[in-house]
């Protein structure tokens, strides 16, 4: 059976996650079949730089034998057990210990779930029963952004605000309520500088609240900064004034930190890195850099008292906590430590990565608003930047774009029109300069393409 049938044949049963099937069946798809460091390797033996980690997710880089060595033994030793019914296991009490330890002193206490989208769910239920729990059960309206990423289940979709979820299966569902996305670039007004703008992005907020009753309203939710949506990185000035808002009306802030967390930014959450301090954070991905499905909700003591008070909570999954899953999140979340990594974001790496992401696509004419954080960073590609006129079909760059980086084997991701990279923490500065003199190289091609649709696309 040749390589190419072999995609092929797995392919005719398997339903790909947000993507166009049919197509699919029709293109193939490359068969990723071993990983190390920052590459991984396809079936036919191309090595492809993962400027993506996985999806977001794969902190430490790729084979680590310690992980698998973890899992082995807890596997032997105990495959799962439950803690639903007044039991526990060490695999559990072991790793909320440690998210204690690397969480500021107000955190105390921690509920598992298997991913992003379960989190927010359980976040979104958590805290509706906080609020009846201590006697102001009318605040149930969650208010999320336009253009915020928070998963695919039926909750977490409609937190979010991307509209083509929405649009299919009629999202949201009731007593959620979106704001507009802080994105200078897209949304400033005409000499508007950014700390104004920061702060007006920051009032929709309170218009919201002002226009439901905060009598009604239980939660704020957002990522520090917007992953899927694009890497849109908010103004200094947005965040504090967000929750200066959320104490005004007594809204509880949520921070969902499923791609900030775990050293992305520079700092073990992006709350730390964008300046404020949440009452709930939920987290996945990078707990376990992805090694195993896992994730969890933070609560500070003043959600928790409600909670402990408010009988029980009639919530939890099967494999919430499990064994396995916990310890492997544990040698993961060492690793990050006794390795220094996100120090390295933090001094080293993510500095060095933000200063050539902006020398090396900064000159191209189609891209604009260069932005980066940590090591996550993005830009947008535009028809004209001087006028800041977008491509027509919001997307369609992108796409083409994203489709160069995959042929000359490198992996970033388009959100619509903007283009992103989020690479393995453990990136070093050599393996920087081999991504970007790749996707250097893509936009050139990449301009070229769109030069010749123009001159076609215009009249004679
Ligand atoms: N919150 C945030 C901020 C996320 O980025 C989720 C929740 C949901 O996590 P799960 O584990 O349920 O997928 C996410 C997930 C992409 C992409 O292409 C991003 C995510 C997932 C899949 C693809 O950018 N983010």
């Amino acid at each position: 059976m040749s390589k190419k049938h072999h995609s092929h044949e797995a392919m005719r049963h398997h339903l790909h996650p947000f993507s166009d099937n049919a197509q699919l069946q029709k293109e193939g798809v490359r068969v990723i079949v071993k990983a190390k460091g920052v590459y991984i390797y396809d079936e036919n033996k191309q090595k492809i730089l993962d400027a993506m980690a996985g999806l977001w997710c794969v902190n430490i880089g790729y084979g680590r034998r310690k992980l698998a060595k973890v899992a082995k033994k807890q596997m032997e030793k105990l495959p799962f057990y439950n803690t639903f019914f007044k039991t526990t296991h060490p695999a559990v009490i072991k790793l909320s210990k440690k998210l204690i330890d690397i969480t500021p002193p107000q955190f105390n206490y921690v509920f598992y779930t298997n991913s992003g989208s379960e989190s927010v769910d359980t976040m979104m239920r958590m805290v509706r029963h906080y609020w009846t729990s201590v006697g102001q059960p009318d605040k149930k309206v969650i208010i999320g952004r336009w253009n915020g990423y928070h998963g695919s289940t039926i909750g977490a979709a409609s937190i979010g605000g991307m509209k083509s979820m929405h649009t299919q299966g009629g999202l949201p569902i009731s007593n959620i309520v979106h704001i507009e996305q802080p994105w200078y670039y897209g949304l400033a007004r005409a000499n508007e500088t950014e700390e104004a703008f920061g702060l007006r992005a920051a009032n929709w907020l309170e218009e919201k609240i002002l226009s439901i009753g905060a009598d009604k309203i239980a939660a704020f939710v957002g990522e520090p900064i917007q992953g899927a949506g694009g890497v849109i990185i908010p103004p200094e000035t947005y965040w504090p004034r967000i929750q200066e808002i959320c104490q005004k009306y007594d809204i509880l802030l949520v921070s969902d930190e499923v791609i900030c967390g775990y050293g992305r930014t520079g700092q073990w959450f992006g709350y730390q890195a964008l300046g404020f301090e949440p009452d709930i954070f939920t987290m996945a991905k990078g707990l376990s850099s992805g090694y195993l499905p896992i994730g969890a909700v933070l609560v500070n003591d003043k959600v928790a008292a409600g909670l402990l008070a408010g009988g029980e909570f009639n919530h939890g999954f099967t494999y919430g906590g499990h064994p396995v899953s916990a310890a492997v999140a544990r040698a993961n979340l060492s690793i990050l430590d006794k390795e220094h990594i996100i120090q390295r974001v933090h001094d080293q790496t993510g500095p060095y990565l933000q200063k050539r992401w902006a020398e090396t696509f900064k000159p191209f004419k189609y891209v604009a608003d260069v932005r980066s954080l940590g090591l996550m960073c993005g830009f947008t590609l535009v028809k004209n930047k001087h006028t800041k006129t977008l491509w027509p079909n919001w997307g369609e760059a992108g796409l083409i774009c994203r489709d160069l980086f995959f042929k000359h084997n490198l992996i970033m991701r388009a959100c619509g029109d903007h283009i992103v990279a989020a690479p393995p923490l453990i990136i070093t500065p050599d393996e920087i300069e081999q991504m970007l003199a790749i996707a250097r190289q893509c936009m050139i091609e990449f301009e070229t393409i769109m030069d010749q649709r123009q001159t076609s696309a215009s009249p004679a």
